[in-house]
C-alpha cells in the first residue's frame, strides 16, 4: 500500500472561487501512480520490451500513453502578453457605487468579491526576461455573483493606436523582425521605430514608454488603467462615463536601466519571483480601485475626445476617486492550468458597466475570444476552471472539442416547449444584461474623428510632469532605443516628431544621435491615411495646452514611508559584529523588509562572537542588482575579509551606482575606502545625513537603521547618477 497520510500543502486563503475550483484539484501525495485510464502502473522505469535489450514492443500502452501525452504538452503562447504571471486575490468596495453603477460587485462593501490578476509583458515570448523595457498588462478577472468582469488593462493609462484595425501592424512592427528574429523583448529595433516615426498618434505612448514606467521594481509597485473609457450605468438607467485606475499601496517604483538589462541575466524571473514570494510570505500585494467620473453631458468639455485611447484625462480636471481594494493573497497551484489557461476578455462585462465608442475598444471586443478560440483549441475555453464564473451557466450552447459540461434535457434551442420553455430569458430587473441604448445616426464611414488629430499636447504635459531625473531617463531610453536602430533616416524622422512634443527633448536625443534638429519635421508627419485622401487632411493639429503640468503622471511623489517589501542585502564574513548585525536585521525586518546575508562562501558565518548565522546567498549567488539597498556591518575580520572580495566592492560599487542606500557601521568603514565612490565619503566619520546622497555611515545602530529606513524608503538617490563616473 502507498503511505495514505495526505500532508495538505500549506493553508492558503480561500475564497468562493478557489473553493469552486477544489473539484479539479490533484494531489498526489500518498497515492499510487495510475495511467490516465485509471490502472495502476508497476514500472515506470522501463519500457515493455521483447528481452532486456530490445526490440520495444508496440504494445506498451504505458510507453504510448506518456510520450504521446508529452508530445501534446505545449500550447501556443499568447499573440501578445505571452510573458507573465497571476495571483488570486480579492476585491471590496469602499461604500456601495449604486448612485453610480448598478455593478453587484460595486454596491456591497461587506461582499468580497474572488480575483484572479495577470501581470505581462507584451513583446516578449513566454521564456523572455522580466525587465524587458515594455508595456505591463494589468488584467483582472473579478469573479462576481453576476458573472464574470474583466478588467484587461494596462500599466499606463494610453495607447499606442487609435484603431483596432492597426493593432496588427503595431505588433508585426514591435516584435522581434521577421527574417532573423531579433531582438527578444525589445522595442529597440529599426521596424518598431520606423512604425512609430510614421504614426504620431503613438507619440503621447512612447513617451510612457521611454519613462521608468516601462522598466518597474515589482508588479506590487505598478499602477493600472483599464484605458478606454467605459460606461456606468445605474439602476435608474442612467450612464456616466468612466476611466478605472489601480493605486499601488506600496507607490509607483522602477529600476534603473542599466540594473533593468543586469537583472535580465542574473535573474529573468525577477518580477514573477517577486510577486509569488511576496505572496508566499503573507505581505500581500495591494491596489485600491480608482474611478473618474464624467458626466454624459460633459462628454465634450475637454480639448481632448473621451473616445481617443491615446489620452488621458488629467486628474487636475477630474480626480480619481479611491473605491476599493484588490489584494492579492494566494498564488496559482498551477502556472499552466491557471496563468496560462487564464482567459481575459475585455467584453466580459456585467449588468452596470458598458463600452464606449472608443474604436481601440471596439476592434478588442472581437481579438479575445478569437484568440482564446486557437490559443486553448475550441469553442469550450470558457469551462477551464480558472476562467468557469461562479454565477450559474445555462444556455443551449451546445458540445465542440473538450466539452465538460453533461447538459441534461431534450432541447437545446430557444423557444422550446419540451423544456418547459428553459433556460429562460432573465429580465431586468432579474439580471439580464440589457445594452445601454446610446443613440446613434451617422453615416456609415471608414474615417477617424478629427477630434482625435492632436497628438502631442498631452505627450508634452507627460514631460513637463515629470521629475529632472525622469526626464534625464526618458532622454537616455530615446537615445538608447533609437540608437539601436539602424537606418539613420529613421532615428531622424523620430527627432522630428520629438521637436513637435518639445524642442529641448528633440535636442537632447539628437545630441546623442549626433544628428540635427530639423526646423520643421519631414513632411508629411502622419502616414496612417486611406489611399484617396488628401494627405494634409491627416495631418496631426496643434492644441494650446489648458495644463502644463500634471503631479500625478511623476512617479516622483508617490509614495515614500516605507521599506515593506524592500530586499536588503548584507555583506558580511566570519568575525562579524553579531550584535550590530541583528539590531539592524530586527529592525528592518519589523518594518517589513527582507534582510539577506550574503557571504563570501554559503552555508553559514561565524560571528565575532561565536555565534553561528545562516547565509543565505554566496557572492556568487548574489547580486546588487536584486537588492534594494546594502548594508556591511562591523567586526574586524569581517570587515578585512570584505574588503578583499572583489565580488563584494563590485557590489557596492554597483548599488552605488544604481543610486541605492548604501549603509555601513563605523567598524567597516575600511570596506567604503575600497570603493570607487570613497571619494565622495568625508575622511572622518562625521556623521552622514540621508541628503548626504543614502550613504549612512553612523556609529550607532539605532542612529544608523533611522537614517536608513529614511534612504531605502526614498527607493533611489538619482542625483548620483550626475558625475556618471562610476564603473560597476
Ligand atoms: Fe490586448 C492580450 C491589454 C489592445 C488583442 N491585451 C492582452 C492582455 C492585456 C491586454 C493585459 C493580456 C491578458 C492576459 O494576461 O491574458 N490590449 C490591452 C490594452 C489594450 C489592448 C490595455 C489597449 C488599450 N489588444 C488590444 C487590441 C487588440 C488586442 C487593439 C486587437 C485588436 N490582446 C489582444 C489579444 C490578446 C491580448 C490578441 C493576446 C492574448 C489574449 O488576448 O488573450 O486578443
Amino acid at each position: 500500500m502507498a503511505k495514505k497520510t495526505k500532508t495538505r500543502q500549506a493553508k492558503q486563503p480561500e475564497n468562493a472561487k478557489t473553493k469552486e475550483m477544489d473539484m479539479n484539484r490533484e494531489f498526489a501525495e500518498g497515492e499510487f501512480m495510475a495511467t490516465n485510464h485509471g490502472v495502476r502502473i508497476n514500472n515506470d522505469q522501463d519500457s515493455l520490451k521483447a528481452g532486456a535489450r530490445g526490440a520495444s514492443l508496440l504494445e506498451d500502452f504505458i510507453l504510448r500513453e506518456k510520450i504521446t501525452h508529452f508530445d501534446h504538452e505545449r500550447i501556443p503562447e499568447r499573440v501578445v502578453h505571452a510573458r507573465g504571471s497571476g495571483a488570486h486575490g480579492v476585491f471590496k468596495v469602499y461604500e456601495s457605487l449604486s448612485n453610480l453603477t448598478k455593478a453587484d460587485f460595486l454596491q456591497h462593501p461587506e461582499l468580497e468579491t474572488p480575483v484572479f490578476v495577470r501581470f505581462s509583458t507584451v513583446a516578449g515570448s513566454r521564456g523572455s526576461t522580466d525587465l524587458a523595457r515594455d508595456v505591463r498588462g494589468f488584467a483582472v478577472k473579478f469573479y462576481t455573483r453576476e458573472g464574470n468582469f474583466d478588467l484587461v488593462g494596462n500599466n499606463m493609462p494610453i495607447f499606442f493606436i487609435q484603431d483596432a484595425l492597426k493593432f496588427p501592424d503595431l505588433v508585426h512592427a514591435v516584435k522581434p523582425e521577421p527574417d532573423n528574429e531579433i531582438p527578444q523583448a525589445a522595442s529597440a529595433h529599426d521596424t518598431f521605430w520606423d512604425f512609430i516615426s510614421l504614426m504620431p498618434e503613438s507619440t503621447h505612448m512612447v513617451m510612457w514608454l521611454m519613462s521608468d514606467r516601462a522598466i518597474p521594481r515589482s508588479y506590487r509597485m505598478m499602477e493600472g488603467f483599464g484605458v478606454h473609457t467605459f460606461r456606468f450605468v445605474n439602476a435608474q438607467g442612467e450612464s456616466n462615463f468612466v476611466k478605472f485606475h489601480w493605486k499601488p499601496l506600496l507607490g509607483v517604483h522602477a529600476v534603473a536601466w542599466d540594473e533593468a538589462q543586469n537583472i535580465s541575466g542574473k535573474d529573468p524571473d525577477f518580477h514573477r519571483r517577486d510577486l509569488w514570494d511576496a505572496i508566499e510570505r503573507g505581505a500581500f500585494p495591494e491596489w485600491e480601485l480608482g474611478i473618474q467620473v464624467v458626466p454624459e453631458a460633459d462628454e465634450h468639455r475637454f480639448d481632448f475626445d473621451l473616445l481617443d485611447p491615446t489620452k488621458i484625462i488629467p486628474e487636475e480636471l477630474v480626480p480619481v476617486q479611491r473605491v476599493g481594494k484588490l489584494t492579492l493573497n494566494r498564488n496559482p497551484d498551477n502556472f499552466f492550468a491557471e496563468t496560462e489557461q487564464a482567459a481575459f476578455h475585455i467584453g466580459h462585462v456585467v449588468p452596470g458597466i458598458d463600452f464606449t465608442n472608443d474604436p481601440l475598444l471596439q476592434g478588442r471586443l472581437f481579438s479575445y475570444t478569437d484568440t482564446q478560440l486557437i490559443r486553448l483549441g475550441g469553442p469550450n475555453f470558457q469551462e477551464i476552471p480558472i476562467n468557469r464564473p461562479i454565477a450559474q451557466v445555462h444556455n443551449n450552447q451546445r458540445d465542440g472539442y473538450m466539452r465538460q459540461t453533461i447538459n441534461k434535457g431534450k432541447s437545446s434551442y430557444d423557444p422550446n416547449s419540451l423544456g418547459g420553455g428553459y433556460p429562460a430569458q432573465a429580465p431586468a430587473a432579474d439580471g439580464g444584461f440589457t445594452s445601454y441604448p446610446e443613440r446613434i445616426d451617422a453615416h456609415k464611414i471608414r474615417a477617424r474623428s478629427k477630434s482625435f488629430f492632436d497628438h502631442f499636447s498631452q505627450a508634452r504635459l507627460f514631460y513637463y510632469s515629470q521629475s529632472e531625473p525622469e526626464k534625464n531617463h526618458l532622454i537616455d531610453a530615446f537615445s538608447f532605443e533609437l540608437g539601436k536602430v539602424k537606418t539613420v533616416a529613421v532615428r531622424q524622422r523620430m527627432i522630428g516628431i520629438l521637436s513637435l512634443v518639445d524642442r529641448s527633448l528633440a535636442a537632447a536625443v539628437a545630441h546623442a544621435l549626433r544628428l540635427p534638429v530639423p526646423d520643421a519635421p519631414e513632411q508629411p508627419v502622419n502616414h496612417s491615411f486611406p489611399a484617396d485622401a488628401d494627405p494634409a487632411e491627416y495631418q496631426p493639429i496643434q492644441v494650446e495646452a489648458t495644463l502644463t503640468r500634471s503631479e500625478a503622471l511623476s512617479m516622483a511623489g508617490t509614495r515614500k514611508d516605507t521599506i515593506a517589501t524592500r530586499k536588503i542585502a548584507v555583506l558580511a564574513a566570519d568575525g562579524v559584529d553579531d550584535v550590530a548585525l541583528n539590531a539592524v536585521r530586527a529592525a528592518l525586518e519589523s518594518a517589513g523588509a527582507i534582510v539577506e546575508i550574503i557571504a563570501p562562501r554559503q552555508g553559514f558565518l561565524i560571528s565575532a562572537n561565536d555565534v553561528r548565522i545562516a547565509v543565505d546567498h554566496s557572492l556568487l549567488t548574489a547580486a546588487s542588482v536584486l537588492y534594494d539597498a546594502v548594508y556591511v556591518p562591523g567586526g574586524t575580520n569581517s570587515a578585512a575579509t570584505i574588503e578583499g572580495e572583489p565580488d563584494a566592492i563590485h557590489f557596492l560599487n554597483e548599488a552605488f551606482k544604481h543610486c541605492k542606500a548604501i549603509a555601513v557601521d563605523a567598524g567597516a568603514r575600511q570596506v567604503l575606502d575600497a570603493t570607487y565612490f570613497a571619494y565622495k565619503l568625508p575622511a572622518d566619520n562625521a556623521p552622514q545625513t540621508v541628503e548626504r546622497e543614502g550613504i549612512i555611515l553612523e556609529s550607532t545602530s539605532a542612529e544608523l537603521v533611522k537614517q536608513f529606513k529614511k534612504a531605502i524608503a526614498s527607493h533611489r538617490f538619482w542625483d548620483r547618477e550626475k558625475p556618471r563616473k562610476v564603473p560597476a
